[in-house]
């Protein structure tokens, strides 16, 4: 490494120390150790390794970093701020603070250059590997062999704690098993956690466990030498074939002549103390958040040959857009993720006979979709026989191959999810992702940080409900449509029939956010109220599919399959010389954004008497029915039975509502 870019890096090093120490010291909350131990790597990578242009955050061939151990986000900051991104000193001044671009860990939508949201261990991993993923697909689809225009890669800091997170070893193993060459993670092995020494919680063979994953490993054992680092860096350059993991030993807190190398510098501020004579010991200047001119210098260098690279880059694209003009139309398509303006009538042709399971319906709207949408890709978590996430006439990715459309996901439910979260991350992708909603609960923090980031996921969650049968319940969702409308921007939809099915699936396309589809494993008859366009039905959350004669003695409300018992109770109750005005809401969401005369229109006013049936919890269907409605629901775990038997168990028949009701 030349003696000149050793010292400026040396200078960018200490410049992160200083300004992380001080920033966690001034907001009075953080954590200076990985910053400070991470901070020859955080100047290695942005002053030397990584191909980015901080002017142009979003560049197609720009290198990924994800800094996995989010808690660390000063090295992020430090780095970002130093190499010229939408980040100011007094940005680095308020970290932590109301409304800054620098909150207590990297979120993606708010500060420029942040590739994910990170901070809950391991799931950064989960997104890494879905954008290098991501990456190698659309070099397969976009590279021609004489034209290379994404040839970029992912970097990642992670740490003991992401190490030991579960998420991490389901996509190391996979991002192994497929054999990700464009993956390169740095593990930040500095031998404390929160809580003290890692030896008292893990001693494995991190070398060799990721070995047997299929990654080439590196070892730097002292990975605060910006030559050590230069070296292993130029070995990890050569001719990658698979995902390469550098074990960087690192000393948590380096530069803090008293607490380094403990666990005391984890997580709290250094304390004005430490930090003068952490100053002292680095040889920095006292005065806070102290930046050398030669540093700024430095960055504003390299910025001219930054923008001079895209740029170049730029030319390239060009002409390959002009030599490639199907690609480049595909290209176009799937930057813009459009929806062709016919689409909704597109699917209302798809023939799907009745009765036929929600799954199935989707399947075949998937199928269709498939063909319009050069976006669409996604998988399953080894369930695509039985969720039926799998696009028949499309070739499934295998390693080293990656023009396929269909995602093998493996039995990683955690891991899939933040993935898709990664794959979508690459803005030229709406990945879709399946297995049985009961199972949704593994995923559910990868789901959480989707909606908190605000990415456009499908989720296809099928056997929705204790009509599943003998699986039992082990396998019954209770509680789950509950738990996934708690999550804030997060659209849960359940059709009641194959048409709510295609209007579920517009839904999900139209709305730039994760969406959950709760598809049933049994058969659901076709009903014909709701035969409506999207904008009088799915689209409006909830809406009146069989409209009173007179003033109803009955509400009813309903989901899924349980819509259509709905319809039956209300013929039943028309027999007694009842009225019933019956209202499928497949989608909470979508009706609470409604404009309150619609509401009402459809919930308010003297309705008679409220019913909701769903078999699921109660938990907030009070809120439509009120304090005085009757809530058809599940009270407990399920049985393992034939479905038609667990329906009569759990009140589930027009009988036993009616008993109810009346
Ligand atoms: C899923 C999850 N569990 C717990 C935490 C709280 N937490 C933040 S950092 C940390 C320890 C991480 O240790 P390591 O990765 O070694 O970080 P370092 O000590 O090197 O900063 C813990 C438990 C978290 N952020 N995410």
């Amino acid at each position: 490494m030349d003696k000149e870019l050793k010292d400026i890096l040396g200078k960018v090093a200490l410049t992160i120390r200083g300004l992380s120490m001080d920033a966690v010291q001034k907001a009075d909350s953080g954590h200076p150790g990985l910053p400070m131990g991470c901070a020859e790597i955080g100047a290695y990578l942005y002053g030397h390794q990584l191909r980015y242009n901080p002017k142009d955050s979003k560049w197609l061939n720009r290198d990924h970093f994800i800094l996995s151990a989010g808690h660390g986000s000063m090295l992020l900051y430090s780095c970002l701020y130093l190499s010229g991104y939408k980040l100011t000193l007094d940005d680095i001044k308020n970290f932590r603070q109301l409304h800054s671009k620098t909150p207590g860990h990297p979120e993606s939508e708010m500060t420029d250059g942040v590739e994910t949201t990170t901070g809950p261990l391991g799931q950064g991993m989960g997104n890494a590997v879905g954008q290098a993923l991501a990456l190698k697909m659309l070099a397969a689809r976009f590279n021609t062999p004489s034209e290379t225009i994404i040839d970029n890669k992912v970097y990642v800091i992670m740490g003991d704690g992401c190490m030991m997170e579960g998420i991490t070893s389901e996509v190391s193993s996979l991002a192994g098993h497929l054999r990700l060459d464009n993956l390169i993670v740095i593990y930040d092995a500095n031998h404390i956690t929160l809580d003290g020494p890692l030896a008292e919680s893990a001693s494995e063979d991190t070398k060799k466990r990721y070995e047997a994953y299929g990654w080439d490993v590196y070892v730097v054992e002292d990975a605060n030498d910006l030559e050590a680092l230069d070296r292993v860096f130029n070995e990890v350059k050569k001719n990658q074939e698979r995902p390469r993991m550098i074990i960087a030993h690192t000393v948590i807190g380096k530069g803090s002549p008293n607490k380094a190398g403990t666990f005391k510098v984890h997580g709290s501020p250094l304390g004005p103390e430490e930090v003068k004579a952490s100053k002292e010991a680095l040889g920095l200047p006292e005065e806070p958040f102290y930046v050398p001119n030669e540093v700024h210098e430095f960055f504003k260098k390299k910025l001219e040959k930054d923008i001079a690279t895209e740029k170049e880059w730029q030319q390239k694209f060009e002409s390959w857009k002009k030599n490639n003009p199907e690609k480049a139309k595909d290209y176009e398509k799937m930057i813009k993720l459009q929806i062709p303006a016919d689409l909704e009538e597109t699917l209302k042709k798809i023939e799907i006979k009745a009765p036929v399971a929600g799954r199935k319906a989707s399947q075949d709207v998937l199928n269709v979709l498939a063909d319009q949408l050069p976006y669409l890709v996604g998988g399953s978590a080894d369930l695509s026989v039985s969720d039926l996430t799998f696009m028949k006439k499309y070739p499934v990715i295998s390693p080293g191959h990656f023009e396929g459309r269909n995602i093998k996901f493996g039995v990683r439910e955690f891991g899939m999810a933040a993935m898709a979260t990664g794959i979508a991350e690459s803005d030229l992708f709406i990945p879709f992702v399946g297995t049985f909603l009961t199972f949704s609960d593994y995923m559910r923090n990868a789901i959480r940080l989707c909606a908190l980031m605000e990415q456009h996921v499908i989720y296809q969650f099928t056997h929705d409900s204790i009509f599943l049968g003998e699986d039992g319940p082990t396998h019954q969702p209770i509680e789950h449509f509950a738990a996934l409308r708690a999550i804030i921007g997060l659209q849960v939809i359940r059709p009641a029939d194959a048409w709510e099915v295609k209007m579920s699936w517009l839904a999900a396309l139209k709305y730039y956010g994760p969406t959950a589809l709760i598809l049933s494993r049994q058969n659901l008859p076709d009903l014909e109220g709701t035969h409506v366009s999207y904008a009088e039905g799915v689209g409006r959350g909830a809406y009146i599919i069989r409209k009173e004669k007179r003033k109803p003695d009955y509400l009813l409300v309903a989901t899924g399959s349980e819509v259509s018992l709905a319809m039956d109770v209300a013929h039943a109750l028309e027999k007694q010389g009842k009225e019933a005005r019956v209202v499928s809401m497949p989608c909470w969401e979508l009706f609470d954004q409604q404009s309150d005369d619609y509401r009402r229109s459809v919930f308010g006013g003297d309705l008679g008497k409220r019913v909701s049936i769903e078999a699921g919890v109660e938990l907030g269907w009070h809120k439509y029915i009120g304090m005085d409605g009757i809530a058809i629901c599940m009270k407990s775990y399920g049985a393992s039975a034939p479905y038609k038997d667990l329906a009569k168990e759990f009140g589930f028949t027009v009988e036993a509502i009616m008993e109810r009701i009346l």
